[in-house]
C-alpha cells in the first residue's frame, strides 16, 4: 500500500513536471527556408466547414431554431454586417454541388459538422426526432461515399438549439446528458459510414466569447466564472460522449473519436526577458491546455490552477472560479481522445503583466499583442506567420506526449474586392503547410492529415459575410450562390495531388 502511494506520487509528480515545463521553442535558422519534399504516403488532405456557416435552410423542414439563429436575429444585430446564416451558402439543396468542388480539389475528406436543431427540433430524443433532417445528413454521407471521399463529422461547431440555451446551455450542467443523447444518436445513425469524429469544434471560441466576452452566441458579457464552468461541462459532454463511443460503437464500427481544440502560437514579446518567457508559455498553456491537458492527464494544468486559485482567494470568493474535478471525472477524461484535431490560424506576442481583473484574459497576467511587420489578412485578429505554425506542433509533441495530431483548420482571410486572385491566399497555404512538412520531416512530429479552412466563403460568425476563408469564391448576390474557384483552390489541388512540394526539376 506505502510503496504504492509513493509509487502513485512520484508519478503524478514526474508526469505534470514533464506537462508543465514544456519547453518554448528556440527559433529555428531554417524558417526562411522553403523546404521541398513530400509527407508520408498516409497522409491525408480535406476541406472543413460548418453547419450554421453553410447550410442555410434555417427553418425548413422541420428543423428546430437554434441559439445562432436567436443571436444573429436579435435586435440590434450583433453581427457586423447585420447578416444571418439563414439562406448563407444554401448548402442545404446544394450539396452535390458541394461535393463536385471537393471532388474536383482531389480532396480525400471532408470535414463538416451536424445542426443538433436540425435533427432534434428541441435538443432532446423525448422532444422528437425529425426525419428530414437526418436524412439531409444521410444524403450528404452517401454523396460523399459515392464520389470517394470519407466524410469527417464534428458533433458540435456552435449550433446549440434554442431550447437547450433557454435552460442555461452550456453553463447547466444537465447538458452533458443531452449531449450524450445526441451523439449517440448521431454514431446510431450514420455510424456504419462515418469512422472519424470529432466532439466539439473549438470549446474555448464558444465558452469564452459566447458566455464571457459576449460578441458570439449566447452574447453574455464580463462574466468571469461562466466560461470556466461552460468548458468544465464541455469537457464532460466530451468525455461521456467518446466513452460512448469507445464502449458501444467501436468495437462494431471501428472508427475513431477525437477533439478539436484551437490555438495560436504565443511567442515571448521580449525573448530576452524570462517573466515574458513564461508568459508566453502560460499563454499557450491557458488556450490550448485548458482543454488538452484534462484529455491527456485527467486535470487542468496546474498553471491555471495555481492562478486562478490564488486569485479567486484574492477576490474574497469561497471558491475557486476553475471547477474541481472528480477522481470519476478525471478517470473518464483521461485519454479521451483518439486524435487530436488542431485548428491554428495565427500567432500572438506576449508580455508579462500583473492584472486585477477578473476572468480568462486577466487571470493569465499577460498582455497579447502582434507584430505590425506580420502580413495582414481581412481579420483584424489574423496575421501570417507560419513559423508559428511550426513552433506550436512542436509544442505539442513535446507536452503530450508526441499524440497523433489532424489539423481540422488552416486558413485566411480577405474580402470580396479581392475576388478570384487571391494571392496571399495561396502563399499562406504554402508557406502554412510547408512548415508543417518541417515538423513532420524533420522534427519528427507525428501528424497525418491537414484540413483547410474552408472549402468556400461562408458566414464568418460576428463579421458576417465581410471576411471571406474560402477557396471557392461564393456570389452572395446570386439566388443560386454561385460558387467559383479561386487561385487557392488551384494551388491547393496540386499540393494535394503531389502530396507536398516535390523537388523542383534540376
Ligand atoms: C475558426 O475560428 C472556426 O472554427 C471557424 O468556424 C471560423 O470560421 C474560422 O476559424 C475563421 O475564424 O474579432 O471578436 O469577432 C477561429 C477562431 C474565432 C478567431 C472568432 C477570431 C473572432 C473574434 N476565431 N474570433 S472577434
Amino acid at each position: 500500500m506505502r510503496s504504492f502511494l509513493v509509487r502513485t506520487v512520484l508519478v503524478v509528480i514526474l508526469a505534470s513536471a514533464h506537462l508543465s515545463s514544456g519547453k518554448s521553442v528556440p527559433k529555428a535558422d531554417d524558417d526562411d527556408e522553403f523546404l521541398y519534399g513530400v509527407f508520408p504516403d498516409d497522409f491525408r488532405w480535406g476541406f472543413a466547414t460548418a453547419s450554421y456557416q453553410i447550410e442555410g435552410g434555417w427553418a425548413e423542414d422541420g428543423k428546430g431554431p437554434n441559439n445562432w439563429d436567436n443571436f444573429t436575429h436579435s435586435v440590434p444585430s450583433p453581427i457586423a454586417d447585420g447578416s444571418t446564416g439563414d439562406i448563407a451558402c444554401d448548402s442545404y439543396h446544394k450539396y452535390k454541388e458541394d461535393v463536385q468542388l471537393l471532388k474536383n480539389i482531389g480532396a480525400d475528406y471532408y470535414r463538416f459538422s451536424v445542426s443538433w436543431s436540425r435533427v432534434l427540433p428541441d435538443g432532446t430524443i423525448p422532444g422528437g426526432i425529425n426525419q428530414a433532417g437526418l436524412q439531409y445528413y444521410n444524403n450528404l454521407i452517401d454523396e460523399l461515399i459515392a464520389n470517394n471521399i470519407e466524410p469527417m463529422i464534428t458533433l458540435y461547431h456552435w449550433d446549440l438549439p434554442q431550447a437547450l440555451q433557454d435552460k442555461g446551455g452550456w453553463v447547466n450542467e444537465a447538458i452533458v446528458q443531452d449531449f450524450q443523447a445526441y451523439a449517440a444518436l448521431l454514431y446510431t445513425s450514420f455510424g456504419d459510414r462515418v469512422k472519424k469524429w470529432i466532439t466539439f469544434n473549438e470549446a474555448y471560441v464558444f465558452c469564452q466569447q459566447g458566455y464571457g466576452d459576449g460578441v458570439h452566441a449566447p452574447g453574455y458579457k464580463l462574466t468571469a466564472t461562466e466560461p470556466y464552468k461552460c468548458i468544465h461541462n464541455v469537457l464532460k459532454s466530451h468525455a461521456l460522449a467518446y466513452r460512448l463511443y469507445q464502449n458501444q460503437f467501436k468495437p462494431i464500427q471501428n472508427g475513431t473519436c477525437g477533439i478539436t481544440i484551437d490555438s495560436g502560437w504565443y511567442e515571448p514579446k521580449d525573448p530576452n526577458n524570462p517573466a515574458d518567457v513564461e508568459a508566453a508559455l502560460r499563454a499557450v498553456t491557458f488556450k490550448h491546455g485548458w482543454l488538452a491537458f484534462p484529455v491527456y492527464t485527467g486535470d487542468y494544468p496546474p498553471v491555471m490552477r495555481q492562478f486562478i486559485d490564488r486569485k479567486s482567494e484574492q477576490e474574497g470568493r469561497e471558491e475557486s472560479r476553475l471547477p474541481v474535478f472528480t477522481e470519476e471525472w478525471k478517470q473518464l477524461l483521461k485519454g479521451s481522445s483518439d486524435f487530436l484535431g488542431l485548428n491554428h490560424y495565427t500567432t500572438e506576442l506576449v508580455e508579462s503583466v500583473s492584472r486585477a481583473d477578473p476572468g480568462w484574459h486577466g487571470d493569465q497576467d499577460t498582455q497579447t499583442s502582434q507584430d505590425p511587420s506580420w502580413p495582414e489578412s481581412a481579420s483584424s485578429w489574423l496575421r501570417v506567420v507560419p513559423f508559428g505554425f511550426r513552433r506550436l506542433l512542436v509544442w505539442i509533441k513535446e507536452t503530450y506526449g508526441n499524440p497523433l495530431v489532424y489539423v481540422t483548420e488552416n486558413g485566411f482571410s480577405d474580402d470580396h474586392s479581392v475576388g478570384l486572385n487571391d494571392d496571399k491566399r495561396v502563399d499562406y497555404y504554402r508557406s502554412y503547410i510547408n512548415n508543417m512538412l518541417k515538423a513532420v520531416l524533420k522534427d519528427g512530429c507525428n501528424i497525418k492529415s491537414y484540413t483547410a479552412w474552408s472549402l468556400m466563403d461562408n458566414f464568418e460568425w460576428a463579421r458576417g459575410y465581410a471576411e471571406r476563408f474560402g477557396v471557392h469564391f461564393v456570389d452572395y448576390d446570386s439566388p443560386e450562390r454561385t460558387r467559383t474557384p479561386k487561385k487557392s483552390a488551384g494551388e491547393l489541388a496540386k499540393i494535394f495531388a503531389e502530396n507536398g512540394f516535390p523537388a523542383p526539376p534540376q
